[in-house]
Parts: structure tokens; sequence; C-alpha cells
């Protein structure tokens, strides 16, 4: 039995029997073959989407190495509702911290990744949502393609998504947009389907406070605003998650020419030898396993290691900067300080507040047999509490056009409709920091600096590849990032003052909550218990072809190398103004039309 960090209540990871697909590996020694078309490295969320694109041509061969587990039969990924109890430090998880965060009063806190077939898709909290048109509009203008734009990458919704009926089979009319989704898609996304006793509170503040904060009928972003409150999409279908695995990878796994390597770690990439000194360097070979194994592609190897593994790779292979690969001892091959610089991610505050009834979710959490229950009825039937995801509703805003921020830093959104802060609801005590008080009901409010300038870094700590990089993500170091989370306390306890939940909720939870109430406490505040929501990206920029900085082209390739690719979050320049799995999901679609096209 562990204690969930997040989650308040106590659970054992269960399991139902594993059902490995034929072509899964789990040692390198079971490879017949060292040498493929394709390596992809980091069978993760993008890593299994081109898995299966590019094997849909089976004259071309594949390798996917993944240095995490299995995701079959492991409860916790599958069961929306304990996605968050898969990290952080579990067989689940690379266990990263942050290093001490000097606008978090030097606090460090965990920094969770998906270790496991499917990634970070598999671990998520399966929010759903493909950031705003802005954000793919803003792609195209940095990397100079028109194909990063939102109207060439709406297409790819058609591809990847299947949108499916709720759990519970209610009516979604008025819910989500049909005309805005995909149906026949491979990964399945819907709706919420277990009832909250917050969700018509909520729906009844968005017509109570309307100027502020709107109802929105659409929460998947694109063309449609962002802005608003609306209905949670999840990736999920029937009562379970459906990651990059149990979509892209299943529907793929009975084909010949894909194979899957698991439990396998990447070392580093080799140059091949080449005859002409001053020949670009070609990235093709791949040392897996301290035994010095090394795999070779025939085409390219696609790195798909996501923002931590990949700069990590990187940096171990002598393509980074300079003087911190000299410093370690690293022969450089490729200088490129742009590698690791500039990651930028989304921080999160819980805001915990006290309610009056008994009917949030907390009771139900501490009483292990009602808990097991429920956890039999998932089991047995893909239903219940556990069925659904941890929220129901959620939304998007902006900062008012005047606020005095904007008289010293322009405006960092993706555009005038792009969001800058988000707010999640949470019908019990959701609060990655603080443990869950015996006693007490609440309802949790969280926000999201959405459009954060703070930008930081990943390095190499060593030339061990099992040892953990540092990660510095330098949160809250610009006057507009704290500022931003600053005005989002003040706009939630707006939220909360609506009349609709007079009945429900009392008011902010604990002293440092309910004394921030100046500028001064609520950044205090702010700095004292804000982390992570896990969408590190800009690791491996990509820009222009011609851009002075940036690791990948507008085609995912590495500058200065031949036969290597990064397809994966870590090329986002920007953070996008959403959840970021969608986001990759599309990135990915797109990054196989490329692949394929390049032959
Ligand atoms: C706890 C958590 C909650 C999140 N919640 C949400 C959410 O609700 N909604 C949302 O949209 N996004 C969410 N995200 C973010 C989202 O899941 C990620 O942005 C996205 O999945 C990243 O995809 P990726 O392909 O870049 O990397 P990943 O999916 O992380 O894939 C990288 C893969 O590479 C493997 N790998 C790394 N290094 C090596 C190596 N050396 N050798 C071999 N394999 C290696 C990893 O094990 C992993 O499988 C969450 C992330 C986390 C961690
Ligand atoms: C994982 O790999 C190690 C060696 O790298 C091996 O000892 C172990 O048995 C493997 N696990 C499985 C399940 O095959
Ligand atoms: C290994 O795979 C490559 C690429 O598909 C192929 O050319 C080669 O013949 C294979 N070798 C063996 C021994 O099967
Ligand atoms: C993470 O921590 C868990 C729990 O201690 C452990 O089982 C797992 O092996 C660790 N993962 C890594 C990559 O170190
Ligand atoms: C769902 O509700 C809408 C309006 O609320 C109604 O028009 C529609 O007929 C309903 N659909 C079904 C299948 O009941
Ligand atoms: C759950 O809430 C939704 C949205 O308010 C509503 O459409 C649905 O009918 C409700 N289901 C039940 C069983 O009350
Ligand atoms: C970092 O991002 C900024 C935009 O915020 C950009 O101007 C700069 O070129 C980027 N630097 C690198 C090294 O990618
Ligand atoms: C599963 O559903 C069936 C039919 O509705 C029901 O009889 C059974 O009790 C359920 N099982 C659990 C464990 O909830
Ligand atoms: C911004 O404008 C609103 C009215 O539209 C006003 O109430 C508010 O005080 C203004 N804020 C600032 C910082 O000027
Ligand atoms: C490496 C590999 O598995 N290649 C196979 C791809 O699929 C074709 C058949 O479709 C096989 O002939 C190859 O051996």
């Amino acid at each position: 039995m562990r204690s969930s960090k997040i989650l308040s209540f106590t659970f054992s990871f269960l399991f139902t029997p594993q059902v490995l697909g034929v072509q899964i590996l789990t040692q390198f020694t079971q490879l017949t073959n060292l040498t493929y078309d394709y390596v992809i490295i980091g069978a993760g969320n993008a890593g299994l989407v081109l898995a299966n694109r590019l094997s849909e041509n089976p004259k071309v061969s594949i390798l996917v190495i993944e240095a995490g587990v299995s995701d079959q039969g492991v409860i916790a990924a599958e069961a929306p509702f304990l996605g968050p109890t898969l990290t952080p430090n579990t067989p689940y998880d690379w266990n990263y911290t942050v290093v001490p965060q000097t606008g978090m009063n030097g606090r460090t806190f965990a920094y969770p990744r998906g270790r496991l077939l499917g990634g970070s898709s598999s671990a998520n909290y399966l929010f759903h949502q493909y950031g705003t048109n802005e954000d793919w509009d803003r792609l195209s203008k940095v990397t100079g393609d028109a194909g990063w734009s939102w109207s060439n990458m709406k297409q790819y919704i058609q591809k990847h998504e299947k949108f499916v009926p709720p759990v519970d089979g209610h009516n979604t009319t008025g819910q989500f947009i049909p005309s805005l989704h995909g149906f026949n898609g491979v990964t399945s996304v819907s709706l919420p389907g277990f009832n909250q006793t917050i969700d018509p509170m909520v729906l009844e503040a968005t017509q109570q406070l309307s100027d502020e904060f709107p109802f929105n009928e659409d929460m998947s972003g694109g063309d449609h605003s962002l802005l608003g409150i609306g209905f949670l999409q999840s990736s999920a279908g029937q009562g379970s998650r459906s990651s990059s695995s149990t979509s892209y990878l299943a529907q793929a796994n009975s084909r010949p020419n894909l194979t899957v390597l698991i439990n396998t770690t990447v070392l580093k990439l080799l140059r091949s030898p080449q005859v002409a000194s001053n020949a670009i360097p070609s990235f093709r070979k791949v040392q897996i396993a301290t035994s010095g194994t090394i795999v070779t592609a025939a085409k390219e190897v696609l790195l798909c290691a996501g923002s931590v593994g990949t700069t990590q790779i990187l940096q171990l292979s002598g393509i980074g900067n300079n003087n911190d690969l000299k410093s370690l001892g690293i022969a450089t091959v490729v200088n490129n300080p742009s590698v690791g610089d500039n990651l930028s991610d989304h921080t999160l505050l819980p805001n915990i507040f006290s309610v009056k009834d008994g009917q949030s979710f907390d009771d139900f959490l501490r009483d292990q047999s009602e808990v097991n229950a429920a956890v039999q009825q998932w089991v047995a039937n893909k239903t219940g509490i556990f069925a659904n995801n941890v929220v129901n509703n959620f939304g998007f805003a902006r900062l008012p056009s005047n606020a005095s921020i904007f008289s010293s830093t322009s405006d960092p959104a993706a555009g005038p409709g792009s969001p800058h802060w988000e707010i999640i609801l949470s019908n019990f005590w959701f609060n990655p920091g603080i443990p869950q008080p015996s006693t007490g009901n609440f309802m949790t409010v969280v926000i999201v600096l959405i459009s954060p300038t703070s930008r930081g870094s990943i390095k190499i700590a060593s030339t061990n590849p099992f040892d953990k990089p540092l990660i510095d993500p330098k949160y809250l170091t610009t006057d507009f990032d704290i500022f931003a989370m600053r005005e989002a306390v003040k706009a939630i306890k707006r939220f909360l003052a609506a009349p609709a939940f007079s009945s429900h909720v009392s008011g902010p939870f604990g002293t440092s909550f309910s004394s921030a109430t100046d500028d001064d406490s609520i950044e205090s505040y702010v700095r004292g218990l804000t982390t992570t929501i896990f969408h590190p990206v800009g690791t491996a920029s990509m820009s222009s072809r011609t851009a002075k900085t940036g690791v990948v082209n507008p085609d995912f390739t590495v500058k200065g190398t031949v036969g290597l690719r990064i397809v994966d979050a870590s090329v986002f320049p920007f953070v996008p103004s959403s959840h970021t799995q969608g986001p990759v999901y599309l990135l990915a679609e797109r990054a196989s039309d490329i692949i394929k096209a390049a032959g």
C-alpha cells in the first residue's frame, strides 16, 4: 500500500494479467536484427504515433526503444480517476525533481515524466485539447513554414481523434460542438461520465458572472475560443484511458515490420564513420544498454524521448553547448547552445476552499472500503467514479487589456484570443504539495499560468546516462508571471463569490490562502505553493532554417546533422495555450507525413 502523493487515499497498485503483443520484446538480446529503416527512441506520446504511421508501409522496418515498462494490466494507468496516482516516484515515473527554484523561495519538488509504454500519455491526467489557432499560427510565423498554420494543422484532428459518448451515456447536446471533432480517428476522447456536486454550481456561476466567466460550449481549442468555462474533454473511452499505447500502438502492434523493445535505456547516439572530413555529422547509430550494443537506422533515427530525455540524449551524444559539454569532458560534435535552453512550462497553484456540506469526494476517498469497492466496480464494469476523470469543468481567461503589467511588458499570449491563465474546478482536496487533513470537505480551484515568460534549462549533470539531469524551469522569475498568477488568485476569489456557491463554499482554507488579501501577501502565497502542471517544452526548439538559434528545422531535422530528427514536445518553441498532449499528437501526425514524404 502506498499513500498517493496527490490524491488523498491509500492505493495499492493493482494489476490485471499482462497480454504483451507478440512484437514487444523486453530485453535487447531478443533482437534478431540490429538494423532497421527507422529507429524510434521513446515509445511515448509522439513516438508511438510515428511507429503507427510509418509502419503503415509494410516495406519499411521500424524499431521502437523504450526505457520503461509495459502499461498492460496497470489499473492505475487505465482507470481515468487513478491517473494522478501513477506519479510521482513510482515504477512508472522517471522520478525527476527541479533544482531549487529562486522564484519559489528556493523550493524543489517532483517533476514527473511517464516511464512506460505510451510515455506521459499513459501517466497524465487525460485533459485533451489542441491549443488555440493562434498557437499554431505563431509556430508557423516563427518557423517560416506555412504548414504549421492552424488552417493546415486542423486536418490532423480527423486522423487523430475518435470522439465517443461519455461512459454514463448522458445527452451531450450543448456540451461540445461536433463539427470541431473527429469521430473516426485513433484516440478516444469523451466528455465527463460521472456527475460531481459542484458541476451545476459551476454552470450556474457562468450564468451569474457571464461577463468575466462565460460558459464555453467546446473546450478543445483551435478555431473555437478557449476563453470561458466548459466541460472537460478527456483522452478516454468506455471508462478507460486512451493513450498513444492503447490507441496508436494497439492498432499497429501486429504488423510484422514493427518491433517494440521495452526495458531498454538508450545511452546515446553515435556518429557514423564518414569518409569526407568535412561531412555533416551523421547520427544513425544508437547505443543501448551498457554492454555497448548498437542498433543502426538505415534511414533515420527519430528521437522522441520527451523534453527531458531528448535533451539528455543530445547532450550525452555531443550535441549541445560546447562550454557545458567540455566541462564534463564530452567531445562536442555539434556546438549548439540552444540544446536544453529556453525550457518553458506551465505552473500550477491549487487554491483550497472549505465547503459546508459533506458533498465533496473527500469522505469517500478517506474510506478505504469505499475506495476498494469503486476499484472493483471499475474492474468489473468500467463504470463508476474511477471511470471518470478527476475534474469535470475547467476554463481559461485573459488578464484585462488595461492591466498595469502591459505598460511594461508586451502581451506574451499567442494572440489576442489566447488565454493567460486557466481555472480547474475540483470536487475534493487536490493538492500536490500538502497532505490532506484527516477531516473536512473541500473544493480545489487550481490556477495555471498559461502564457509564461520565464525560461529555464535542462543540463546533464554527468556523463552517466543513468544520472538525473539538472532541471531548472526558473518558474516565476519574471514580472509578468508573478503578476498573472496574482491576478488569477484574485479572479478565482471573484468566481467563488458567485451566489451559486454560497450554500456550498464557506471560504478559503488555511492561513496562507485566507490571509492572501493584498498584492504582497498574494505574491508570497503564490511563491510558497506553486508547482508544475507538467508541460515542459522548448529544449529542442524548432526554428526557421536560417535562424541563428534553435535545434530543429521546420521538418524536424536536427540542425548540423544528417539522419536525425526530433519529434516530441521539446520542439515547441512556445508552450501551447492548453494542456500539451493534444498538440503533441497533431505535431506527430504531421511529422509522420513529412518523414513519409522524405522517403
Ligand atoms: C503527471 C503528468 C500529467 C499530465 N497531464 C496532462 C493532461 O492532463 N493533459 C495533457 O494534455 N497533458 C498532460 N501532461 C503533459 C503531456 O502528457 C506531455 O506533454 C506529452 O505526453 C509529452 O509527450 P512526448 O512525446 O514529448 O514525451 P513522452 O510521452 O514523455 O515520451 C517520452 C518517452 O521516451 C522514453 N524515454 C526517455 N528517455 C529515454 C531513453 N534514454 N531511452 C529510452 N526511452 C526513453 C520515456 O520513458 C517516454 O516513454 C501531463 C504530463 C505528466 C507527466
Ligand atoms: C530487463 O532488462 C534486464 C537487463 O537489462 C534484464 O535483466 C531483465 O530481466 C529485463 N526484464 C524483463 C522483464 O525482461
Ligand atoms: C535486417 O533488416 C534490414 C533492414 O530491414 C534488412 O536489410 C536486413 O536484411 C535484415 N537482416 C537480417 C539478418 O534479417
Ligand atoms: C522511481 O521510484 C520508484 C519508487 O521508489 C522506483 O520503483 C523506480 O524504480 C524509480 N524509477 C527510476 C527511473 O529510478
Ligand atoms: C438531446 O438533447 C437535445 C436538446 O436538449 C434534444 O434536441 C435531443 O433530441 C436529445 N437527444 C437525444 C438522443 O435524446
Ligand atoms: C450529469 O450532468 C450533466 C451536465 O450537467 C447532465 O447533462 C446529465 O444529465 C447529468 N447526469 C445525471 C445522471 O444526473
Ligand atoms: C528563446 O526564446 C526566445 C523567445 O522567447 C527567442 O527569441 C530566442 O531566440 C530563443 N533562444 C533559443 C536559444 O532558442
Ligand atoms: C457490474 O454491473 C452489473 C450489472 O449492472 C452489476 O450487477 C454488478 O454488481 C456490477 N459489479 C460491480 C463490482 O459493481
Ligand atoms: C480597467 O478598466 C475597468 C473598466 O473597464 C476598470 O474597472 C478598471 O479599474 C481598469 N483597471 C485599471 C488597472 O486601469
Ligand atoms: C524488420 C522487419 O520486421 N521487417 C518486416 C516488415 O514486414 C515485412 C512483411 O510485411 C517483412 O517481410 C519484414 O521482414
